[in-house]
């Protein structure tokens, strides 16, 4: 008889988990339930997207000024849908929704804030490449503030209780930490669960791949065009390969494993940059932290930033030991 590969699902992991996470009563794992449930709905749209009319865009400009697409719709209403019907969740902010969502706010059960990306690098779909998810759970803060629904999502990523991200890709992909260390669960479409196949993810001390838009090039800063020079000419020590996807959430899934650096600097179209703090960067720091790189806004830790608005904008570098040394040096003028 083949030996069975030990199945262990999401749920289950988080169980085992949260006999260290605060609230240990299984409420962790029922939230991050409503987040897989939803990330499953959609996956099945994303996965058939030229069959179905929800390709392309749906018609109406969001709170980024950017067109909707169609299954950007869907995504934000699977997951409002399914985090609401969990009572433990208060506010809801998506990159959707110009403001945040109260679900339960003044409910004695209302423990957390949930924030995510329902479709990160949507307009990608259309080509057939690979999209993401992102999503951030903060704690309902402790003190008075805790009455303005803002204030539960208006915290440093550094207070993040868990982060993830769900790559829409070759395969589904579910990657997450409740802050002891990033482990990856692939969807078995047959069983329909995410089933665990990347425990414990550690970054690489160096990579081989710096990931850009070079088409930028001319707008970035000159310390970030000196760096771009070192990778180029093996000032780090080894030849380095350019991989850009342009979608998020794929660049940031291959830096995860492989090591190296992504970055998206600020530009004159987009000084304080282009991804957004709250639901994309601070997500991604915490898990490139959890998994030993670094990640910064150019000159501090992003998880360190203090955010005053919702869909505030930072430059993001995130990337393994070596490379952000490098960067570090370059941003000092070294
Ligand atoms: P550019 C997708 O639109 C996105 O928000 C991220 O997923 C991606 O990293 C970035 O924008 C790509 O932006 O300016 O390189 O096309």
């Amino acid at each position: 008889m083949t030996k069975m590969r030990p199945i262990i699902t999401v749920q289950q992991h988080i169980l085992d988990e949260q006999i260290r996470f605060r609230g240990a009563s299984g409420e962790f794992s029922w939230l991050l339930s409503g987040i897989t449930l939803a990330t499953k709905m959609i996956e099945a749209q994303v996965r058939r997207a030229g069959l179905t009319d929800l390709m392309g865009s749906y018609g109406v400009v969001n709170v980024q000024g950017e067109v909707q697409q169609k299954l950007d719709v869907y995504a934000n209403e699977c997951l409002m849908h399914c985090l609401s019907l969990r009572e433990s969740i208060g506010i809801i902010a998506s990159e959707e929704n110009e403001q945040p969502v109260t679900i339960r706010h003044e409910s004695p059960k209302a423990k957390y804030a949930v924030v995510f990306d329902p479709l990160d690098g949507s307009s990608n779909i259309d080509v057939g490449v690979s999209v993401g998810t992102t999503f951030a759970i903060q704690r309902k803060p402790d003190d008075k503030t805790a009455e303005d629904p803002a204030s539960w999502v208006l915290q440093p990523g550094r207070k993040q209780v868990a982060a993830g991200y769900v790559l829409y890709g070759s395969s589904t992909i579910l990657v997450y930490s409740a802050g002891n260390g990033v482990h990856g669960f692939t969807l078995d479409p047959p069983i329909g669960a995410f089933v665990l196949s990347h425990e414990n993810i550690r970054m690489p001390s160096q990579g081989k791949y710096y990931s850009i838009n070079e088409a930028y090039a001319a707008q970035f800063p000159k310390p970030y065009q000196e760096y771009l020079r070192r990778l180029r000419t093996g000032a780090l020590g080894r030849e380095y390969s350019s991989r850009y996807v342009g979608s998020m959430v794929a660049d940031v899934h291959r830096t995860l494993q492989r090591g190296g650096v992504f970055l998206y600097p600020p530009t004159t179209s987009n000084p304080s940059g282009k991804l957004r703090l709250l639901y994309e960067a601070n997500p991604v720091a915490f898990l490139v932290e959890q998994a030993g790189g670094v990640a910064v806004d150019g000159s501090r830790p992003i998880l360190d930033i203090q955010p005053d608005a919702i869909h505030q904008r930072t430059p993001m570098v995130v990337g393994s030991a070596v490379e952000m040394e490098e960067f570090a040096r370059c941003m000092a003028g070294n």
